[in-house]
């Protein structure tokens, strides 16, 4: 018996009905399932989706009782949700099986996948494999974390699936054969869903369960775990890394030059660790150097990702709204600033329960000022001599004009989530832009 026959014999319950439970009921009804659907909140984002295509689904909106979840053979869960939530936990010790919509999608799949998680560069990583793909004229699907539901690639032709794995996703997921998978980084962030680092460590490392060449950052520990085939990369001294020949800097895959790396279009040391990953992780596929070349070149990077916005009078303006941990806003400092003190950084909104102290070294050397806003903006007042908390968004923009001076950057790298006064990180960088726009 296949999968999705016995899926067919079993009582599924979808818990969650976000982009994730979408995709999952699209998938079951098109295979002629037909799953309960459990949701805590009173209207979830897919209620009216469901009540036009799909009305005979049982759906159980609001605060989660025993009852929901009891009867069940298997309950797929979306990322949101944690596994040790009360009545998850009560369905698990039941003997309920759970999984994600990976999992799902990982015991049905033939088709070749690449796979990346990381604490930061993940999307960045996930696009640029696939515009080389495009360009090497392979038939690539792209899904995960980025926002199309994996379940979705299942039912295409394609020679290739490449995926963005989350830690939330990672922890319900145990079958994924990867052809090539990579953890980019591991900073902290989500501490206010995992008891501790190391078990957000552990669960990004779930990635190579079943993986055949394992990718790993040089730099950290512990994206690395023993494996009979795997690949460093790294700036420097790796298997793919960066060397100086007369003629400019190479990217280099084990020793040899392979493309200059002014042949990237996305700026930055970090975007340069990118795509010395996706030419490691795509390293098991025939793809020709030309195709490399051409995606390098073609990709202009993705929106809300240190992207330049505005030049008004010498000041430059860049928003980086999805610099949601204190990792990424480093790595945007770092890669931005050519000389000291030259950025005013605005920052704030939810840090999630992160230690934020590797921002203070940083923030020293690079900023001329910082400007804190949102929920925990009292957590970062103190970190720099020259702070100044204001309220909104509109407020940091004004006083960031007031304080740099030409020659500066105005940085939006909040190093939190967006969710304590936006819906998300893309309608907070909207907003920036919005007002950036209007100065
Ligand atoms: N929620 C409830 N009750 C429920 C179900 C969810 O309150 O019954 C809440 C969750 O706690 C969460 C929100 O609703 O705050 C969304 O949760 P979800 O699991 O329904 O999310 P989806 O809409 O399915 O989107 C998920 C990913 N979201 C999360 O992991 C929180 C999306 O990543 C992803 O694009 C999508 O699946 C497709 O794979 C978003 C994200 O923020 C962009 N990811 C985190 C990150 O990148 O840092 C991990
Ligand atoms: P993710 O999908 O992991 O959130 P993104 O590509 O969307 O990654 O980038 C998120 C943030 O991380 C942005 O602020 C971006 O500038 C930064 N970033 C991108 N690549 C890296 C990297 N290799 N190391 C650290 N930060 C990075």
């Amino acid at each position: 018996m296949n999968d999705i026959d016995k899926l067919k014999q079993q009582h599924i319950t979808i818990l969650g009905l976000g982009v994730t439970g979408l995709g999952i009921v699209r998938f079951l009804v098109r295979h002629g399932i037909t799953p309960k659907i459990v949701d805590t909140r009173a209207v979830p984002p897919g209620a009216e989706w469901l009540a036009h295509n799909v009305p005979e689904c049982e759906a159980v909106f609001g605060p989660l009782a025993e009852a929901a979840l009891t009867k069940t053979d298997v309950i797929i869960i979306s990322p949101g949700i944690p596994l040790y939530d009360r009545y998850v936990a009560q369905a698990i010790a039941g003997g309920t099986e759970v999984i994600g919509d990976v999992e799902l999608f990982a015991r049905l799949n033939h088709t070749p996948v690449v796979a990346v998680t990381g604490s930061n560069g993940k999307s960045t990583v996930v696009s640029l494999v696939t515009e080389v793909c495009i360009e090497a004229g392979l038939k690539v699907g792209l899904g995960g974390n980025i926002g199309t539901s994996a379940l979705d690639l299942l039912d295409q032709d394609l020679d290739l699936i490449v995926l963005e794995l989350s830690s939330f996703q990672l922890e319900t997921t145990q079958s994924l054969k990867c052809t090539s998978a990579m953890i980019l980084n591991i900073t902290e962030d989500h501490m206010d869903r995992y008891p501790d680092f190391d078990a957000y460590c552990a669960a990004k490392k779930r990635i190579f369960q079943q993986t055949d060449l394992l990718v790993f950052n040089c730099d950290d520990e512990r994206t690395y775990q023993a494996h009979e085939r795997s690949l460093s990369v790294g700036l420097k001294n790796a298997d793919y890394c960066i060397k100086n020949f007369p003629e400019g800097a190479y990217f280099c895959a084990m020793d040899e030059a392979f493309l200059p790396v002014n042949c990237l279009s996305i700026p930055g040391k970090h975007n340069q660790f990118n795509a010395l990953s996706v030419m490691a992780l795509l390293s098991p596929f025939e793809i020709s150097k030309q195709a490399f070349e051409q995606g390098f070149a073609r990709f202009s990077g993705l929106a809300h990702r240190c992207q330049l916005i505005a030049d008004v009078n010498g000041i430059k303006y860049f928003n980086d709204s999805k610099a949601t941990n204190v990792g990424a806003t480093v790595a945007a400092l770092e890669s931005l600033a050519d000389d000291s003190g030259k950025i005013v950084l605005i920052l704030g909104g939810d840090a999630k329960g992160a230690e934020i102290s590797p921002l203070v070294a940083p923030l020293k050397k690079y900023c001329r000022s910082i400007l804190c806003f949102g929920k925990d903006a009292d957590l970062f007042v103190p970190l720099h001599d020259n702070s100044v908390k204001v309220s909104t968004l509109q407020e940091a923009v004004l006083e960031a004009k007031k304080q740099a001076i030409a020659g500066d950057i105005v940085l939006l790298a909040p190093a939190c989530a967006s969710t304590d006064m936006y819906p998300n990180y893309m309608i907070r960088g909207d907003e920036f832009t919005k007002l950036v726009g209007e100065l």
